[in-house]
Formats: structure tokens, sequence, C-alpha cells
């Protein structure tokens, strides 16, 4: 069987700044640079941000890989703890001006269409020490004006600007699952954040309307989806779901593409008494100023059933999961490495529900990716990752996307996470995503067997699918990697 896409498609990969470049001559440490320095031992084999992949001193090399591979486009950040040298008046540093001219400009050298995201997780550290990040809206306001300079500075070359990268995970893994820093449990400042994190996106926004030169030029965000789906079609676990949905999805989807809040979550929150501070003003800010595109960051779906604890119990702190649980579904198929279940047929429902309920807008799938530890195991006699593991997922993934896009639904490119192995948070360099591997300890890079195979995807727009694969097409979904 072979699937074909058209000529326009986006094939793609996703990093990010504190991911890849390196702190080298960074004037601010950001949050994550600052837990490393105070608590290396929460990072995977003491792996901290300090050398990521190198992508400061080697980009050039770096992106003549990324050429090599067949992107077309990719997806990095602008570190703003990288941008910025004076954080309250938002002056620029010149290295850093420099560092991103140059970046861009060799993309752009190599045909590679550069998509700029202004905030990966990232913020510098002095803006949690002094103001609480994201619990302020002080921030907000630094926030666009960091934005401003992005758009000053590089804004006649980029043409693909996007806000933030999945905000919900900032929220969730700050301030509810502690994964994330500042590592809080505090549903209410949960809350508060979330709706810090819109304002500042439609902020943003309307100040990229208001200045912007470039005739082509847009601006979107990127949320990670994870379609909740019940563990029976009992009332219990249907309502556990469509919270799930409502809370990890909708508020920033609605908030984005609609310009307005679920009005069902924001009942929940009144009553729960956690609704956040907001004015006339700021929601008509957030009304007007809506996403040209969107892009969708798909690893996992989400079994829900009915909550452990009832939401009535007053004396539990806030917190989403009074409202569901989740589910080990049996037998579903596991990334064991990540723990996370790979069921690829949820992006055709992604691409329903965005055509359905979200006015079909242009979207991409931003990231997606299959993260394996130690994979030397699969090193061949010549020295290359031999991932068939990955080119399958990709291509299940790229096989129910397919089948969305026949039925109308307006994506326009697929991103893999990751170009180059990447430092990845906490998880530091234990899962390998990239079609490009890195050997840590000497900044080796070398191409996986993944990442030939994408060349011949994206110079073809084609991709075939073996036959003894053919299983997926029956939604079957016990078949392990
Ligand atoms: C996404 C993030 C990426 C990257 C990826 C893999 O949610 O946008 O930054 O970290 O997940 O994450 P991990 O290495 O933790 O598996």
């Amino acid at each position: 069987m072979e699937l074909q896409f058209n000529s326009e498609f986006w094939w793609g990969a996703a990093t990010s700044g504190p991911q890849s470049e390196g702190r080298f001559h960074k004037k601010h440490a950001n949050q994550y640079d600052y837990w490393y320095e105070t608590k290396p031992e929460e990072f995977y084999n003491y792996v901290g941000p300090d050398t990521a992949s190198n992508f400061y001193n080697s980009f050039k090399e770096d992106i003549a890989l990324m050429k090599e591979v067949g992107l077309n486009s990719v997806r990095t950040s602008i570190q703003w703890s990288r941008l910025i040298d004076d954080l309250e008046e938002g002056t620029v540093n010149e290295d850093g001006v420099r560092f991103y001219n140059e970046v861009i400009d060799e993309f752009l050298k190599n045909n590679i269409r550069p998509i700029v995201n202004l905030c990966h997780f990232d913020i510098p550290i002095e803006l949690y020490q002094k103001y609480g990040g994201w619990e302020s809206k002080y921030v907000v306001d630094l926030y666009v004006k960091f934005a401003a300079q992005c758009f000053r500075f590089f804004g006649d070359r980029v043409v693909d600007w996007i806000t933030f990268n999945e905000p919900i995970v900032i929220v969730s893994g700050g301030y509810l699952s502690q994964s994330h820093f500042p590592k809080l449990k505090d549903g209410k400042k949960a809350v508060q954040v979330a709706y810090n994190l819109q304002l500042a996106s439609a902020k943003c926004i309307e100040l990229f309307r208001k200045t912007n030169k470039n005739p082509n030029g847009r601006i979107g965000i990127i949320l990670n989806l994870t379609p909740s789906y019940p563990a029976t079609n009992n009332e219990e676990d249907q309502k556990a779901a469509q919270f799930a949905d409502l809370w990890a999805n909708r508020l920033f989807l609605d908030a984005s593409i609609k310009g307005e809040f679920p009005e069902e979550l924001l009942q929940i929150l009144k009553k729960d008494n956690v609704l956040w501070k907001t004015t006339y003003e700021e929601l008509k800010i957030i009304k007007e100023n809506t996403i040209d595109y969107l892009g969708v960051n798909y690893y996992h779906p989400h079994r829900v059933q009915k909550p452990a604890v009832s939401s009535n119990s007053l004396a539990i702190e806030w917190t989403p999961e009074l409202y569901y649980n989740d589910y080990d579904m049996p037998g579903r198929r596991m990334n064991m490495d990540r723990n996370w279940e790979i069921y690829p047929q949820a992006i055709y429902d992604i691409a329903k529900n965005i055509k359905e309920n979200y006015g079909n807008i242009p979207w991409f799938v931003s990231e997606n990716g299959m993260g394996v530890s130690r994979e030397e195991r699969f090193l061949d006699e010549k020295g290359v990752i031999q991932d068939d593991y990955r080119i399958q997922y990709i291509s299940e993934h790229l096989y129910w996307l397919k089948k969305g896009i026949e039925k109308g639904s307006n994506c326009f490119g697929y991103h893999m996470w990751t170009p180059i192995d990447c430092w990845s948070w906490s998880n530091a360099y234990k899962n390998r995503y990239g079609f490009i591997s890195n050997n840590i300890s000497t900044q080796i890079k070398t191409i996986k067997k993944s990442g030939y195979w994408f060349k011949e995807v994206a110079e073809s727009g084609m991709i075939r699918m073996p036959d003894e694969w053919k299983s997926f097409e029956k939604l079957e979904n016990k078949k392990t990697i």
C-alpha cells in the first residue's frame, strides 16, 4: 500500500532552544538551568542542559544534517534568557541577536523553512524568583516585550511564528504533577497560570498583528492534544472523559481558536472557587486575537475513568483529578521506555475534531515521535541505528493522518520530534527521538535508518506500507513493537 501526500506538504522535525543549544554565552539562566544547578540529582544520569546537543556551536553542521535527512521545515525556539539582556526593559543581547540571525539565515540557505516558537516551557529564572513566573500578569507583559524584539529582529525572514509550545504542560507539570519547575502542587495557582498563558498568547498575537510587515506572516500556538476515551460507556466514565477533554484539550483549543474558554469548564472552576482572576479588557483581547494556524503535538491518548475521590470532598486540595482518573486499559500497546500508549488512530480523531468543531483551521502535526532508550542496542556493523520501530511508528501515524486529510481535514504537514537526539528536561538523554543520533560524550552525530528513510519520504511525498503492517487497518490495538 502507498500513501501519497501533496507536494506542498511539510516534512520536518521540531526541537527547542533550551533542549538543543547548550548554555553557552547566555546572560540569564532559564528555570531548567537553575534547577540543574541546584538539584542535579533530579536529572536522569545527572545530565543537565549545559551542552544539550551543542547547537549553539555546531548549528551549521547540524542544519546540514537536517538537510541530509530531507527536512523542508524545522521548528526551534528563541530562548528569552538568551535574546534579552535587561528583562524589565526588554533590551536585546547582541550575541543573542547574532546567533538567532545566523541560525535563521542558515535554515533559509538550506531551503528549510524555520518555524519559530517563542516559549518552549522556558522562562528566565529571575522572573520566577521575583514575580512567581507565569503566576504574574506583569510577567505576561514582559513576555510581550520579548516577543516584540523577536518580531522586530527576525520578522523580515520568519513567516511562521508560534506563541507557546504545550501551555498545559507548564500548568500541569509545574503546578500539579510536579514534573516540571517550579514543581508545586497548587490547583488554584495552576488555574491562574493557565489563564495567564492564554492571555500572554493573545497579547502576543495582538502585537504581531499590529507590527508584522511580512505579507505572508502568520502566528499560531502548539497544543499537545490527548484525545480522551472513556473506559466504558457508563455515564460516570463518559462524564470523566468529558472533563479530561475540557481541562487538557479544550481549555487552550477553544480559547486559542474561538477566543472563549469553554462554558462548562468555567462553571466547574467557579463552583469549586478556583476560577482565575480576569478583567473585561483581557477577555476582549483573548476574544479578538485568535490564532492563524494550529500545531498539534500528539504522542498518546488519554484513557479515562470515573474519579477515585469525590469532588464534594472539601478536605482535598483542588485538582482536575477530582473529576477523572487515568485508566490503565488492559492490553493496550505501549512504548515501555516512555510508558506512553501507542495509538495512531487518535490522529484521525484529532483531524476530525479540528474539522468539525474548530472551523477546519489549517493545522500541522508539530510533534509526534517515539522515545527509545539505549538505542545503541540497534546499531548495525556499519554503525547505523536500525530504528525500524520508529519507521513503523511514523508510518502508522501518517496512515491515519492521511485518512483524516482525505475526509477534508486541513492538515498541511508533519513534524517529528526531533531532528537530532536532544536533551529533555529531567529525562535528560534517557529516551532518544531523533532521526540523527548524538553521542553526548563526543557530540558526534550519525544519521539513523529512519533519517535515510525520511529523506525518501520527503522527496517523493510518499510512504510505502509493507504488507505485514496491514493489521493496523483493522483498528487492531494489541500489537507491541
Ligand atoms: C514534548 C515536548 C518536548 C519533548 C517531548 C519528549 O511534550 O514538547 O519538549 O520533551 O515531549 O519528551 P520526553 O523526552 O520527556 O519523552
